[in-house]
């Protein structure tokens, strides 16, 4: 698809980005929506196969992030920004990281507070706290410098909400003895992991470094089996929380569990898998439903001033807010990805009584752009 295809198809505001010839990486920022506020949304840093795919990642991740915000009652919009590297993170010096760093700080500043930002993958609390200091727009700056830090134990928080509450629709009332397939042991699945296996669970997991795997053999006694054979085995639960992309219309005719709910930005590769998985009578929490709770995290801490204990209340409404899309998608009788889109759109057009309205703070332009030009 050509990069002209992937903006024309798209339903966002604004895409910018820019190629650095010092740092070799391509940096686009993806504004999807400013309905609700300033549009925010992490920062991904990785090796893409074409500056179009890192385009295309960072307008579909923006249009996630509107859904996510939306349904999470948040006063935010909708962004994403993607940083295609030259090569892999872990060849790239602290020096050179830091430029890649400044480089992103200066365009995010260009949008004058249009777009905030925060981790994703590929980038960190620490990343944050240097973003935060060149821009004043990131959220999620480590704690030692007066942030929230990571958003990770929130968003497993809300995750292993949302497995219970598609259980319950699924008609399975407890973890114990059940059959758990967690794909991704990082921030978020491991958390997850370490949940789910604390209620009985029978754990399969899965991630491409096989240290993490050997960590979850060994603290919850979690069966290990290999990456490629994750959508073959037969669960009561899937747990994607690795990458997104995983579900097409193909692996939602065939894989073989009762509940789908996880971290994964855009598990699906088109609504209509969805469809798939809703006829086959598999609950699916929507991702941007379940993956919620780092947001709530984020904007709760820095932009509406929650403490932890509020944030950690307002996570577990993703379970009630589930059960809304559940009711709604029997009712209407539509796959739970379609019931939540519309449940959206009726949010966005402001039928939530509960939107949260934002401080007048979050729309002043940043007041400690100093930064000076990376080159
Ligand atoms: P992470 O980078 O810490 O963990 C991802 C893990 O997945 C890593 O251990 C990696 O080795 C593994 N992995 C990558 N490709 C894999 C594959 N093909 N098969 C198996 N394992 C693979 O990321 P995270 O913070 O835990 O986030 C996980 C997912 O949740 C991401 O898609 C992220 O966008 C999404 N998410 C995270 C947050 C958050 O607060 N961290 C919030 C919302 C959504
Ligand atoms: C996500 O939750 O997917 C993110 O990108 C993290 C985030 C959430 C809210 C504001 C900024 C970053």
């Amino acid at each position: 698809m050509s990069l002209e295809k992937v903006i024309e198809g798209w339903d966002g505001r604004l895409v910018s980005s820019r190629f650095d010839a010092a740092t070799g990486g391509y940096y686009t920022i993806a504004v999807h929506s400013r309905q609700l506020g300033p549009a925010a949304g992490g920062t991904r840093a990785m090796v893409y196969s074409s500056a179009e795919d890192a385009v295309r990642d960072a307008t579909r991740l923006a249009g996630a992030m509107t859904l996510k915000m939306v349904m999470a009652g948040l006063p935010m919009g909708g962004g994403k920004s993607t940083i295609a590297l030259p090569m892999p993170r872990s060849h790239i010096s602290d020096i050179q990281w830091r430029q890649v760093l400044r480089v992103h700080a200066e365009n995010i500043a260009m949008l004058g507070g249009n777009y905030w930002t925060g981790p994703d993958v590929g980038t960190s609390s620490k990343d944050m706290d240097v973003l935060h200091a060149a821009s004043g727009l990131a959220f999620g700056r480590s704690e030692a410098v007066g942030g929230p830090g990571s958003s990770a134990p929130e968003t497993a928080h809300g995750v292993y909400v949302a497995i219970r509450a598609a259980m319950q629709e699924a008609g399975l009332a407890d973890l114990a003895d059940r059959r758990v397939v967690v794909q991704g042991l990082g921030a978020v699945g491991y958390d997850v992991a370490r949940r789910v296996a604390s209620e009985g669970a029978r754990l399969v997991v899965v991630d491409i470094d096989a240290e993490r795997c050997a960590q979850a053999a060994k603290e919850f006694g979690a069966e290990v089996i290999a990456p490629e054979g994750v959508l073959s085995v037969t669960s009561d639960v899937f747990v994607p929380c690795a990458t997104g992309g995983v579900i097409d219309e193909e692996v939602a005719e065939d894989i073989e569990t009762k509940v789908i709910a996880g971290a994964a930005n855009n598990l699906l590769t088109n609504p209509l898998a969805a469809d798939v998985l809703a006829r086959r009578g598999i609950v699916l929490a929507p991702d941007f439903v379940a993956n919620g709770g780092g947001a709530v995290h984020l904007v709760g801490r820095e932009v509406l001033g929650w403490s932890p204990g509020l944030v950690s209340d307002k996570v577990e409404r993703i379970g009630s807010t589930l059960t809304e899309i559940f009711e709604r998608a029997r009712y209407d009788k539509v796959g739970t990805e379609t019931a939540a889109r519309r449940l959206a759109a009726e949010w966005m057009s402001g039928a939530r009584p509960s939107q949260q309205a934002a401080p007048d703070a979050v729309f002043v332009p940043p007041v400690n752009w100093t930064i000076s030009p990376p080159r």
